[in-house]
């Protein structure tokens, strides 16, 4: 008998939607269930591309526009055969943030279209489902100051909403919209709920390829 794959779980949101809180949970919720799963994060700032993506966040460093944007790309790529290696273990990945967030903070720059941004991502697992943590930006501002690194301001996250609501007009992508304004723990019951109706569903699914 074959192994069953794992589901490729995304959450994305502007910042301080409670994405890291979300997916920590969710994954202790799942193992504790008996359903192996992992987490795994983008950036991944642990790998030589990663270290060049945090300095820039940082502000440590700086790089022209379109670069970041490939690098950010890269960062998933090259955990591309881990993460499918995984899923076919019958493992499934939480992920916080990923393709989306590419797209949305690139886009939310001058002179950058959604089709541009996409196009590096375009081939990649394709995640059985996309929860966007909704929240206001008064909601989100509530939760605390901005802190130091690239993008966290509150005009720029502002658009970076727009861009991720003109993303999830996408019928080929699975987006549920969940409001991330709730406490902690009705937010995670709502999404452990559709993790584990993708983690049932995904059998009889062979893993798709994002954007084709
Ligand atoms: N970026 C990009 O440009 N291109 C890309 O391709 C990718 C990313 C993948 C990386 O940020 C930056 O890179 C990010 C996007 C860009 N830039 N920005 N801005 P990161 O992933 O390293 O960190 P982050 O994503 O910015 O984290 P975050 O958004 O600030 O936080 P979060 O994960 O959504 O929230 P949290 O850490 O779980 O919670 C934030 C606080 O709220 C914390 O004190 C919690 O205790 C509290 N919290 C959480 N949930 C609740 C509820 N329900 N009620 C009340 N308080 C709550």
């Amino acid at each position: 008998m074959t192994c069953r794959r794992g589901a490729l779980i995304v959450l994305e949101g502007v910042d301080k939607a409670g994405k890291t809180t979300q997916c920590k949970k969710l994954v202790q919720a799942l193992q504790e269930s008996g359903r192996p799963a992992e987490m795994m994060r983008f950036p991944d700032r642990t790998t030589k591309i990663g270290h060049l993506i945090s300095s820039y966040l940082e502000r440590k460093s700086n790089l022209e526009d379109h670069t970041v944007h490939l690098l950010f790309s890269a960062n998933r790529w090259e955990l591309v055969p881990e993460m499918k290696e995984k899923l076919e273990q019958g493992i499934s990945l939480v992920v916080d943030r990923y393709a989306f967030s590419g797209v949305a903070f690139t886009s939310a720059k001058p002179g950058f279209s959604l089709d541009w941004c996409k196009g590096p991502d375009v081939g990649l697992p394709k995640p059985d489902l996309v929860m966007f943590l909704k929240l206001n930006p008064a909601e989100a501002e509530g939760r605390g100051e901005f802190g130091t690194e690239r993008y966290e301001t509150t005009v720029f996250q502002r658009t970076v909403q727009s861009r991720f609501e003109q993303l999830m007009k996408d019928p080929s992508v699975n987006w549920q919209v969940i409001d991330a304004a709730r406490c902690i723990d009705d937010v995670h019951t709502d999404i452990k709920e559709h993790t584990v109706n993708a983690i049932n569903k995904v059998e009889e699914q062979p893993l798709g390829d994002l954007w084709k």
